[in-house]
């Protein structure tokens, strides 16, 4: 095989952020700049002779390209098989899946998530290890020190592959497969989940759905699995088809970027169920007919039924959430008499509790919800979940949470993003509010009074490994919480994520909007760190 070796400068940026190295599509396209990172990442992974690696992505603009040097690379790094999703297209679950299944060494994801994609969008790149999830901190630390003095990269000088012929091809000694990127991933939900019973509940007629992939990739998957597999009439996912710009949209399941589900669930022909997904497959957002499940809550529900699912019957080794998530699942695991954890934003906090067997279900506020079946979170597991859970019980979703408030009381819970503000400005407010920590216990603000004060840190209670500045929280003494942190995936300045929430016991009290229930605290966020004021913006961007 014909190894080049090319020169290369270093790149001072390459420092990946809540979910791998996220940037402009342009930032990507520059010379080499794809090239250092992935062989930053070859370089701190060391001897990778033999070994298999998983590659694949979301099918947003560049997805092809990138696929093609980094098969390139790997052969001229010794890989023995990769693993590609014909196409070039995996979801982040389904590659966390088959890394499982085949023993990998690891795997590369191509995906910006949620963010937009096409020329003038974003791209991204994330490490999976062994376990099949996202690289731990120590080694995205590595990955960016690698990065930081490189001077020459190495490649194969090789013709570009079919993506779309499944089978084997080679490149050099290096064996490559292309795989189908659905099969391995519906044959673990069958596992998981009773096809049967849901089955006979869209045979039923009495219940509707919709799954809106978004032109992302959660097309081909929910196709096959909930069209064909699972008998839903044809036409139940809408925007199935993965397209590079996403048909132009924000591939971010939330009520604002998946307006045409929102949509169909409110008045007189509302549907039984909706559900979307975002770029690359990992969040869900789950609606009943008038009724948003807040992800926080969707947790909890998850947690206080899962025995009733084949794939957890026995039960539940604990649960974690991330720490801006609402403390809704603390209560279901204080009630069964579980462990729960609460983690630094991202889902590679979760992986020591997983792979050790303290946890069985995690989630976070952001739309993700998984469990010990990958190392990812799982927008279509979630969703799957959801309608058999309803396939079980024969009852709304509406009613599923409300009795759930009924017995656990509810978590009044809403994310106010300020989106793209000035970086500086971002770290202003940060930075004021860590100067205030220290005075805030003890300080009124109307009838919110600080209780205590911090800066999130996190000790891993599996590897001892800790982390520091994962935001500030604020605690009320009427049960409530504040949350600021800085966002660690946008690409442009620095975004600004207020997390609000209060509990309430009482069930007379469970019918209001979370604005308007939250209304007075979100006051209270404003006051504390002035976001408005310090920007001129008169509302957030997003409000979840
Ligand atoms: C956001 C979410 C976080 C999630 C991360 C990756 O991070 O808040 O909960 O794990 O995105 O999700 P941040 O740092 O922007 O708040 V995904 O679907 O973009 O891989
Ligand atoms: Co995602």
């Amino acid at each position: 095989m014909n190894i080049q070796t090319i020169s290369t400068t270093p790149f001072d940026d390459q420092k990946p952020g809540t979910s791998g190295l996220r940037k402009k599509v342009a930032v990507f396209e520059r010379n080499h700049y794809l090239e250092n990172f992935v062989q930053a990442i070859f370089n701190t992974l060391g001897d990778c002779r033999g070994k298999t690696l998983v590659l694949g992505g979301d099918g947003r603009y560049l997805n092809r390209q990138a696929i093609q040097i980094i098969l390139k690379m790997a052969a001229a790094h010794g890989f023995a098989t990769v693993l590609v999703g014909q196409g070039g297209l995996l979801s982040t679950p389904a590659a966390s899946c088959i890394i499982r299944r085949y023993q990998a060494y690891g795997g590369i994801i191509l995906s910006a998530s949620h963010n937009p994609g096409g020329p003038e969008g974003d791209f991204g790149l994330k490490y999976n290890a062994s376990n099949g999830g996202p690289a731990p901190e120590q080694l995205t630390e590595a990955f960016y020190a690698r990065s930081r003095n490189l001077t020459e990269y190495r490649i194969a000088r090789a013709d570009d592959v079919d993506l779309d012929i499944l089978g084997e091809q080679r490149i050099g000694e290096m064996t490559l497969r292309i795989i189908d990127p659905v099969d391995d991933y519906a044959r673990l939900m069958q596992e998981l989940f009773d096809f049967d019973r849901i089955r006979a509940l869209f045979q039923s007629g009495r219940f509707t759905m919709r799954f809106d992939a978004m032109h992302a990739i959660t097309g081909p998957y929910a196709k096959r699995i909930l069209e064909e597999q699972l008998g839903a009439p044809s036409g139940t996912v809408m925007n199935g088809v993965p397209l590079e710009d996403f048909g132009g949209g924000h591939p971010d399941p939330n009520l604002v970027h998946a307006h045409d589900l929102a949509e169909l669930m409110y008045g007189p022909s509302a549907l039984s169920f909706g559900a979307a997904s975002d770029g690359d497959g990992d969040r869900n957002m789950v609606m009943g007919r008038e009724f948003f499940v807040t992800p926080s809550d969707s947790l909890a529900v998850l947690a206080a039924n899962a025995h009733h699912l084949p794939g957890y019957r026995a039960g539940l080794a604990g649960v974690a959430r991330s720490m801006p998530t609402s403390r809704a699942a603390d209560r279901v695991a204080g009630h069964l008499g579980i462990e729960s954890f609460e983690t630094p934003t991202g889902w590679k906090f979760f992986g020591n509790l997983l792979d050790a067997g303290r946890i069985t279900l995690c989630g976070e506020e952001s739309f993700g919800t998984g469990s010990n079946h990958v190392r990812e979170k799982d927008g279509l597991w979630a969703v799957l979940f959801w309608i058999n859970l309803l396939a079980e019980k024969r009852t709304s979703v509406a009613e599923i949470v409300r009795e759930h408030w009924r017995r656990f009381g509810r978590d009044y819970y809403t994310r106010h993003d300020y989106e793209a503000l000035d970086a500086a400005i971002g770290q202003q407010i940060m930075d004021r509010l860590v100067g205030q920590l220290e005075r805030l216990p003890g300080q009124s603000f109307g009838n919110y009074k600080v209780v205590s004060a911090d800066d999130f840190s996190y000790r891993d209670p599996v590897d001892n490994s800790y982390t520091e500045h994962q935001g500030i929280r604020l605690f009320f003494e009427n049960d409530s919480r504040i949350v600021f942190r800085l966002s660690g995936t946008g690409t442009e300045g620095a975004t600004l994520r207020i997390y609000i929430e209060r509990f309430e016991p009482d069930p007379e009290n469970h019918g209001f909007d979370p604005q308007d229930a939250l209304k007075e605290a979100i006051d209270v966020a404003e006051a504390l760190c002035k976001v408005k004021a310090l920007s001129g913006r008169s509302r957030p961007d997003v409000i979840t």
